[in-house]
């Protein structure tokens, strides 16, 4: 582009020049952190048309595990049949997205992030840009309703926002051997596809979420590979940049990339690292599974189903048990990272029976011991000698017991000289030899869940 044409481009868009000279101090990054770190725990929502499918097509069970919101890729559909079979099933009923409210606010989550647009390309929102839009199909603007109902149980609110497009004529499937497609691998005419209008497209339709919705706090982006990622994909640097001109507080994942210096170390979901350049976002992104020892200094969040199935499938049982989802979460906040907990309601927009049952045995168990949870730092002795986990805040330090030690003694290198317990508020005795704290436990633990124990 020649100089003169950049410098006028840069000069009408000082925020993107700012953005791009200036990079942000560590001092405002962390603020700009702040409120994420300290929450810890956000629900994850998948719905969209394949919501409605629910696992079926043509009327038959599609699968009874895995990524359900995939349907269409995985019975090779092309985007007008899966229309005409899913839009008929997809009908939000009132009200929906205050149930969703009410789950992740009993849960004690702090944030919940919900598919704008997954990769069907059926956007949530009534969109100027398209008309595979709950605007133009279902006279709704689901993303206003859902936003409105988070703000009002003081959640904060995050866009899921796939870059990947099964709907979308110029989207250029053939660009990546690693990404998906209804028809990917197989003889279909494919008329030639001007992949840069896609991504004019993607522009637009993530300007109007970023400019019409409030304040976002949080986008997570999904997914690029790595022959097909960052700004060779979506423009992705100038992406980010126009979200920050209109969302400055935003913070954002690392999936416009699939690079080293974004956290990532291959296409696996556990391809994770501690290398997460703040150029290429915010946090790393492991999936369905916990690091073992965290990822350094890196802000990192694991989101995870509840079953085997991002999106609602009426077919799978394989539901986690409450008492895993609590120590999954206590596991993860005692390596300093978040837990993205996921959610798939039916066509209708109702949460799931097993999700609620969980999601209220999570916020019961939060609701005693939220203190050992929000606002803490991983453990500074990693894993402790005893079955449980340790988080830190401050000078205090938090033992989760998942289980009482033969003998009934905890002993851990920790500081501190009162041992008290979480569940009641009971003192506990506590000896220490040298650097070792021996706590002296109850005959029987409060929560078999996790008894937690502050020392002070
Ligand atoms: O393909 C998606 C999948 O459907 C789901 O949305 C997950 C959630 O993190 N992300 C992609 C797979 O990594």
């Amino acid at each position: 582009m020649k100089a003169t044409l950049l410098s006028a481009l840069l000069l009408l868009s000082p925020t993107l020049a700012f953005a791009r000279e200036n990079p942000e101090s560590t001092t405002h990054r962390d603020q700009r952190m702040s409120w994420w770190r300290e929450a810890r725990f956000g629900m994850f929502v998948h719905w969209g048309l394949y919501s409605g499918l629910g696992g079926d097509w043509n009327g038959k069970k599609v699968s009874d595990r895995g990524g359900l919101e995939w349907i269409q890729q995985m019975v090779g559909a092309d985007t007008y049949s899966y229309a005409s079979q899913a839009v008929p099933k997809f009908t939000p009923k009132p009200g929906f997205a205050a149930e969703w409210a009410s789950v992740a606010k009993q849960a004690g989550c702090k944030y919940v992030v919900f598919t704008t647009k997954h990769h069907e390309g059926f956007a949530l929102h009534d969109s100027s840009v398209t008309n595979y839009d709950a605007g133009d199909l279902l006279q709704r603007d689901l993303v206003r309703e859902i936003t409105d109902a988070l703000r009002k149980e003081g959640l904060r609110v995050g866009f899921y926002h796939s870059v990947i497009d099964w709907h979308h004529p110029q989207y250029d499937f053939t660009r990546s051997r690693q990404l998906p497609y209804p028809k990917h691998g197989r003889e279909i005419a494919v008329t030639p596809r001007d992949h840069r209008r896609y991504v004019d497209f993607l522009h637009h339709e993530v300007d109007e979420l970023v400019s019409n919705y409030g304040t976002v706090d949080v986008i997570w982006w999904d997914y690029s590979a790595q022959d097909f990622q960052g700004d060779q994909a979506w423009r992705a640097g100038e992406l980010m940049d126009k979200v920050r001109g209109k969302q400055p507080q935003v913070i954002m994942n690392n999936r416009l990339f699939r690079i080293p210096e974004a956290g990532f170390s291959g296409m696996g979901t556990n391809a994770v690292t501690a290398r997460m350049d703040p150029k290429y976002g915010d946090f790393v992104t492991p999936e369905q599974h916990i690091p073992d020892t965290g990822l350094g200094d890196a802000d990192w969040e694991t989101c995870m189903t509840m079953n085997t199935s991002w999106g609602f499938n009426r077919h799978d049982s394989k539901w986690k048990a409450s008492q895993t989802l609590i120590r999954n979460l206590i596991d993860i906040a005692s390596k300093g990272g978040n837990y993205l907990l996921n959610i798939g309601p039916t066509g209708d927009g109702s949460v799931p029976p097993e999700s609620v049952e969980r999601m209220a045995a999570i916020g019961n168990w939060m609701k005693t011991n939220g203190e050992s949870i929000y606002g803490t730092t991983a453990s500074p002795i990693g894993k402790p000698g005893f079955d449980g986990r340790i988080t830190r805040r401050g000078d205090s330090h938090y033992l989760h017991v998942f289980a009482r030690p033969d003998g009934g003694t905890l002993r851990v290198k920790l500081p501190g000289s009162k041992a008290t317990l979480i569940a009641d508020g009971s003192s506990l005795e506590l000896t220490r030899e040298g650097e070792e704290a021996l706590v002296r436990l109850p005959e029987t633990l409060p929560d078999a869940d996790a008894t937690v124990i502050r020392l002070d």
